[in-house]
């Protein structure tokens, strides 16, 4: 049987990398602040990411890159809310809400949204509390501190290992509060709380986090670490290191990729499917 990841009136299919859009809603996000903001461009970058291939729209209401500062939920929900409605309504793919506030996820889920995708992890006991009173999927995502001061010095003995017991010891938590299993997916959370060597040795390893027995989520698109590797400060400019990462990924065991260029990275994927032997 195919594994799958079930997300509210969804059950996807993870036995092949899904890719999920990434859709911020944000005036200030790194790679994309401010081109989608109104809601009226938010709907067509939506409707042209599931015509380019996505299998989910993340949407997401705050920047969480290094250094930014939060966003009040009753603002988060102003934003985001219209836009899962119609996305979820009008699309027929999974809307994810990208979110670290309670007030934000519960107004998400209750517009359409099947999945909540918290970068702090569950770390806040009301996350947890409305991911046990709803049946949305869940991204668990590790992340060092805080975004505002999350880049100051990260340390790890074991990077992959004390990322993996986090991710494992939520997982667990949430189960214990009424959480099926098939509802929860694990993130290593690259660029969040980490330097490039913690980021690059997360991917290599990849395989000992699948092992934890959960979907793996790899979001790793435009991100600095390939700003470093390329020596490219623009972030629009980071497409070939994002492709290189997506396909590493889905080489190495993830079930979903986060990206904002949908189109290349379906297109790659596709071509990987085709060597591997499968329908694409
Ligand atoms: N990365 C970002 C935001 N949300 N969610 C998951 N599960 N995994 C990630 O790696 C992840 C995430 C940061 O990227 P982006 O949304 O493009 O930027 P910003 O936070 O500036 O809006």
């Amino acid at each position: 049987m195919s594994p799958v990841w079930r997300c509210g009136r969804f059950a996807l299919d993870v036995s092949k990398t899904l890719v999920m859009g990434v859709l911020n809603v944000t005036p200030d996000s790194f790679s994309d602040g401010g081109e989608f903001e109104d809601p009226i461009s938010a709907l067509e970058r939506g409707r042209q990411m599931v015509a380019e291939g996505a299998a989910i729209i993340d949407v997401g209401g705050e920047s969480t890159r290094p250094g930014s500062d939060e966003v009040p939920p009753a603002e988060e929900v102003t934003r985001v809310r219209p836009v899962v409605a119609a996305l979820a309504r009008d699309y027929g793919v999974p809307v994810s809400v990208d979110t670290r506030h309670a007030s934000v996820a519960r107004a998400a889920v209750e517009a359409g949204a099947s999945i909540v995708n918290d970068v702090s992890g569950f770390r806040d006991p009301e996350m947890m509390q409305l991911a046990a009173e709803t049946d949305a999927g869940l991204v668990i995502m590790h992340m060092l501190g805080e975004p505002k001061t999350m880049q100051s010095e990260p340390r790890y003995t074991d990077v992959v290992g004390e990322v993996g017991e986090y991710l494992l010891g939520r997982a667990r938590e949430l189960e214990a509060l009424g959480v099926a299993r098939e509802r929860i997916c694990v993130d290593p959370g690259i660029g969040f709380g980490k330097t490039l060597e913690h980021n690059l040795e997360l991917l290599r390893r990849l395989p000992e986090l699948a092992e934890l027995g959960y979907p793996v989520l790899v979001g790793a698109s435009r991100k600095s670490l390939i700003g470093i590797v390329l020596a490219e400060p623009d972030p629009k400019r980071r497409l070939e290191g994002s492709l290189a990462i997506a396909m590493w990924a889905a080489a190495h065991a993830a079930a979903v990729v986060r990206v904002h260029d949908v189109y290349e990275t379906v297109r790659v994927l596709r071509t990987w499917s085709a060597i591997e032997g499968e329908s694409a």
